[in-house]
């Protein structure tokens, strides 16, 4: 084996969850590292433009998960957190307190600039001690990756100190010359609103790449949209709790600890958009499901499982 060859396969495996490509012009995406770390995201605050795969770290003792928000333009991390986060808080604090007036007039601060800003992937539900990992296609502009998961009836996203930010990373995607491309796969997800589709490929032991194609994006009663995460099953009963654990109103939904284990996923994206993410799989027995209030009945869980 020459030196050259050598290096290439060194180069590829170390690649192994941002992809390696068989193509000279293609390098694959960028890949950065966000690590949980208590009730903080820590990572990059500059990267370049383009494919992106972020690495998500769970050294906290809790379950997180990392989804992009694109704030309209001239809005920031902590603009969010006075005018979005707070609001945000207040309406689940009257929401507990069974305040109907309190929660109304949560809503009612809700901030002007809100249907403008969306949602871009990200890693999705995983568990303490776990890595995975999520890439989408960033354009320049200013990102705030966030955790919305609760603790004690206090999203992760909301930190009361007026000058700190929560379970929040604000991070500028700057413009670059330089070439990247997606991962490589070996399966494909179709996400629609009332189904979770395997089109392509199959699932295998070991580390899988899927794609994510947003066929149809939606608004739930609960703010959020489609999207989808792993989560293990080892009984029956899991997926019952999975599914009840996904609307964050409840007051046990959403909410550290986690009933079962998640391994990753990704977060909401626009209708049409495509995002990859990679989870660790053993033998065993597996769910895709999305964070909506009623993921059994509404179709949006997938079984399978790992010889
Ligand atoms: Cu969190």
């Amino acid at each position: 084996m020459n030196l050259l060859k050598l290096t290439v396969i060194v180069g590829c495996s170390a690649a192994l969850l941002g992809g390696c490509n068989n193509t000279d012009d293609a390098r694959g995406p960028n890949v950065f590292d966000v690590t949980a770390i208590g009730l903080t995201l820590q990572g990059p605050s500059e990267i370049p433009e383009g494919w992106t795969t972020i690495r998500f770290v769970n050294q906290s003792g809790m379950i997180h998960l990392a989804m992009f928000d694109v704030p309209p333009d001239g809005i920031d991390a902590f603009q969010m957190k006075r005018e979005l986060v707070k609001p945000y808080q207040d309406y689940l604090d009257a929401l507990i307190e069974g305040n109907d007036e309190g929660m109304q007039t949560a809503l009612g601060g809700f901030p002007s600039w809100l249907p403008d800003l969306y949602f871009f992937g990200g890693p999705g539900l995983l568990s303490s001690g776990y890595t995975s990992a999520a890439t989408v296609n960033l354009k320049p502009g200013l990102y705030v990756l966030e955790c919305y998961v609760k603790t004690n009836g206090i999203w992760h996203t909301y930190n009361p100190s007026p000058d700190q930010l929560g379970m929040v990373l604000e991070i500028r995607v700057i413009d670059s010359d330089t070439p990247t491309s997606p991962p490589p796969h070996g399966a494909t997800l179709a996400i629609r609103n009332d189904s979770l589709e395997l089109t392509q490929g199959t699932l295998k032991p070991g580390i899988n790449q899927i794609k994510v194609e947003f066929i149809e994006q939606q608004a739930f009663e609960n703010f959020l949209g489609n999207d989808v995460h792993v989560v293990k099953l080892n009984e029956d009963a899991d997926l019952a709790r999975a599914s009840d654990w996904m609307d964050w109103r409840k007051p046990e939904g959403l909410q550290t600890p986690s009933p079962v284990t998640f391994l990753g996923g990704l977060n909401d994206m626009p209708e049409g958009s495509v995002g990859y993410f990679t989870v660790d799989l053993s033998p065993g027995d597996f769910a895709f499901i999305t964070e909506s209030p009623d993921p059994i009945n509404q179709g949006l869980v997938l079984r399978f499982s790992i010889d």
